[in-house]
């Protein structure tokens, strides 16, 4: 098959889940094109079957706002008639569903009809899409795909409470690739990097907006550095860093806490954690907290949205009602301070994970492709 995937290429989980998808696709021999206005961070580009389309957004002092969904969906045009493609996968609905559907319309006009998946992944629907001033196009562009997918139940049930959709959607869930976290990184000098051999390694990775409740982490550690030793490390950047950073300062944590920034290797990072922490306000899914069980990491998250689909109460970590920092905390202690348990909630961890293996989530997607492109 000839798949265009449309997404953010920024260190999203919808980015990262879209990259991930097609490498797979493309190991498997698809021919595999990316649309979007810079490189995804996680493409590697050394393989013959993955082309990477860029679209240029001409400045023009006219335009206040630069028409990003016009470049789109002329550059979708483009490409399909070039590269014949199959089959058009838009990830997260704003603008990609609504691009997607124009550009559809002018292949029609041309006497080209190829089919659009478009995949819901979270805050396109329960944040930014439900904005009333995004809302009508959002609803019309999820309704006008050909599939529509979403990244757990949750997401689905909230996409027919927050909008009138009139169409099937399709649970699939997101995915980890575990054969590549082998031993390599997982070598005890990393770990004499980070932290001292007594103390507790507790990670949180995320693009630290509002959303993350930044703030309960820091608390949630500080409660638990009252009791045992450790190090947390914060992976990312985002609005909410700086903020996180002065609160540190209040609570005379700063040499406990790392912050990292965005970074490539939460490979290596997560394989030396004891711990992840995920108290989100909402979370269709929770990709960071999927990747971390991968690495035999527990979870502390909140239990909103996709959580519980993810982190299994009570096997792979525990969850608590949202801003509940002082269970999170006094869950956090329990699994860390009896290294029976912890071993036990390591272990459990990776084989939640394992049920959220690419390869039984590829075949998912692989089946939707080929169901679409024939009834075509
Ligand atoms: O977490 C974010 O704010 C980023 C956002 C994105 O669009 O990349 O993540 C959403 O999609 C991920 C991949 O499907 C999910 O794992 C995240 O749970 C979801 N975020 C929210 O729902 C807040």
């Amino acid at each position: 098959m000839k798949i265009a995937i449309v997404c953010y290429p920024t260190f999203g989980g919808s980015g990262v889940v879209a990259t991930e998808l097609g490498l797979e696709l493309a190991r498997l021999g698809h021919e595999v094109h990316f649309i979007t206005y810079s490189q995804p961070v996680r493409l590697a580009l050394l393989n013959p079957n993955v082309h990477y389309h860029e679209v240029n957004v001409p400045e023009y002092p006219l335009f206040h706002y630069q028409p990003y969904e016009l470049a789109l969906s002329s550059k979708l045009v483009d490409m399909v008639k070039l590269y014949k493609i199959d089959v058009l996968h838009v990830h997260y609905a704003i603008p990609h569903a609504y691009a997607g559907y124009m550009a559809k319309q002018m292949l029609k006009n041309e006497g080209i009809e190829i089919p659009m998946i478009t995949t819901l992944h979270g805050t396109d629907i329960t944040l930014v899409g439900n904005h009333p001033h995004y809302k009508p196009a959002v609803s019309f562009s999820i309704n006008k795909s050909d599939v529509v997918t979403s990244v757990s139940q949750s997401l689905k049930d909230d996409t027919y409470k927050l909008f009138n959709i009139k169409r099937d959607i399709h649970v699939i869930p997101n995915f980890i690739e575990l054969e590549k976290n082998n031993i390599e990184y997982n070598v005890p000098c990393q770990r004499t990097l980070i932290a001292k051999p007594e103390e507790r390694i507790i990670t949180h990775i995320s693009n630290f907006r509002k959303v993350k409740r930044i703030p309960d982490i820091i608390r949630i550690f500080d409660k638990i550095q009252q009791n045992i030793p450790a190090k947390l490390l914060m992976v990312g950047d985002g609005p909410e860093k700086e903020k996180a950073e002065i609160l540190c300062q209040e609570l005379g944590i700063l040499d406990k806490v790392i912050f990292f920034g965005n970074s490539n290797e939460i490979d290596k990072l997560l394989s030396n954690s004891d711990l992840f922490l995920l108290p989100s306000e909402t979370e269709s899914f929770g990709l960071a907290a999927l990747e971390a069980m991968a690495w035999g990491v527990p979870v502390i998250s909140s239990n909103s949205g996709g959580l519980p689909e993810v982190n299994f109460e009570g096997v792979s970590g525990y969850l608590s009602k949202v801003g509940n920092i002082d269970e999170m905390a006094q869950n956090a202690l329990k699994i860390l301070k009896d290294d029976a348990l912890l071993a036990q909630f390591k272990e459990n961890a990776l084989s939640v994970a394992k049920k959220f293996d690419i390869k039984h989530i590829l075949p998912l997607y692989i089946d939707i492709y080929d169901k679409a492109i024939k009834k075509y």
